[in-house]
């Protein structure tokens, strides 16, 4: 057998017979060029493969990614694995990596977004949409309405208040149930007397409801109805229920204007079941107000509060409770504050100090708190806890709904 027939095939153990023979035959030479030809796969490598210490010169002398490192083959040593504690940049590391951002691949969601109604706890305190739901409505400007989508955020502008100038908003626009049509009083100086009309949002077409004497705060009764406040020959402050097409005008309670001092024209609030909530001086002093509640036909009129202090802006929230503006002292005070009562008188609290006014959300499980010098805040009655509300530039708030 020649040398370059040798191949790895006659090593193998069947061929080793024949093998031990070509030595025998003399020509063992053969098996030193075989051993070269083997080293390639490890025989004369320094590295054996296991944890033991062999002698190297070059790293091509190790095993695998093994390195010759001071004539020894080892283990290169662990790279530090790169980490990115903060994958989506928003400025906060995930909770993971001892951070406070708990979606670490979205920069939407750590602790400093708004929570808006979207089914995820955006601002990371495991709570989920705690602001709330729906559509708040504010006045911005010059008497421009918007209203905000608490799902997207997106702001919408109703646009036939801005082409107005110099409007009279000093009563508030109240937007409908239906949310369709807004009322609002514009006044005749010429005649001196208040208008109330209501706009079709979808047509932008505008209709006069009534005019008249001291015509100022109005509510709706329902879609189709609404009660205003006026004054009539007497002379008397008014309250009084119409049609939006001006029919079945009904005088739902009269007080004496010497009386009242203070009295009907301040805000007041009507009930999805159609009561109405107001306030008058009951002796005729501007330093004492206080809350009756009456049906919408002015049937059981109810005097609830009787604490000689100055009580109105009353607000329904929810079928059992009236949240009104309070203070101790006298009707021009510094410190308003917010106060509740039973619709039975029952009950009467003082809330909040520093509040003094609130939207109830569609449901009545939150509402929109604001007062003076302090930020607004979203209550929620669930959890009796208070949330911070998205800033939103706004001159006075309307109505919070569907
Ligand atoms: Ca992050
Ligand atoms: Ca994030
Ligand atoms: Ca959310
Ligand atoms: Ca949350």
């Amino acid at each position: 057998m020649k040398l370059e027939q040798i191949t790895e095939n006659e090593f193998k153990p069947s061929r080793f017979k024949n093998f031990l023979t070509t030595i025998s035959k003399g020509i063992l030479y053969a098996t030193i060029p075989l051993a070269f030809a083997t080293s390639s796969a490890g025989l004369l490598s320094c590295d054996n493969g296991d944890n033991s210490l062999q002698d190297c010169v070059y790293n091509s002398e190790c095993k695998g990614a093994r390195i010759c490192v001071n004539n020894e083959c080892v283990n290169p040593p662990e790279e530090p694995e790169t980490v990115n504690e903060d994958n989506d940049n928003d400025g906060f590391k995930a909770i993971i990596h001892g951070g406070t951002d708990c979606d670490d691949f979205d920069d939407f969601i750590n602790p400093e977004q708004t929570d808006w109604c979207d089914g995820v706890d955006n601002n990371c305190n495991n709570l989920t949409d705690e602001i709330g739901c729906g559509k708040i409505y504010f006045i911005r400007g010059n008497g421009t309405i918007f209203n905000i989508n608490l799902s997207t955020s997106e702001e919408t502008e109703i646009p036939y208040f801005s082409t107005l100038q110099n409007f009279n908003f000093s009563h508030f626009p109240k937007i409908s149930p239906d949310n369709s049509k807004v009322s609002f009083v514009d006044y005749d100086l010429m005649e001196g007397q208040g208008i109330l009309y209501y706009l079709d949002i979808a047509t932008s077409t505008v209709n006069k409801i009534v005019e008249g004497p001291g015509v100022g705060e109005h509510s709706w009764l329902s879609n189709n109805k609404m009660v205003y406040s006026g004054r009539m020959n007497g002379p008397k402050d008014i309250m009084v229920s119409i049609d939006l097409d001006g029919s079945n005008k009904q005088i739902l309670y009269t007080k004496p204007l010497a009386e009242s001092a203070s009295g009907l024209y301040l805000p007041f609030d009507t009930s999805p079941e159609g009561k109405i909530a107001f306030s008058i001086s009951p002796n005729g002093t501007k330093a004492l107000r206080e809350i009756y509640l009456m049906n919408g036909d002015g049937d059981n009129l109810m005097r609830l509060t009787n604490n000689g202090g100055c009580n109105f802006g009353p607000v329904f929230g929810g079928a059992d409770k009236i949240y009104y503006t309070c203070s101790p002292e006298d009707c021009f005070p510094d410190d308003k504050n917010l106060c509740s009562i039973s619709l039975d008188g029952s009950n009467q609290k003082l809330e909040f100090e520093k509040y003094y006014g609130l939207l109830f959300s569609p449901d009545n499980s939150k509402a929109l708190m604001f007062g003076r010098g302090v930020e607004d805040k979203v209550w929620d009655f669930k959890s009796s806890e208070l949330f911070q509300f998205p800033w939103i530039d706004y001159n006075s708030l309307l109505t919070w709904r569907k």
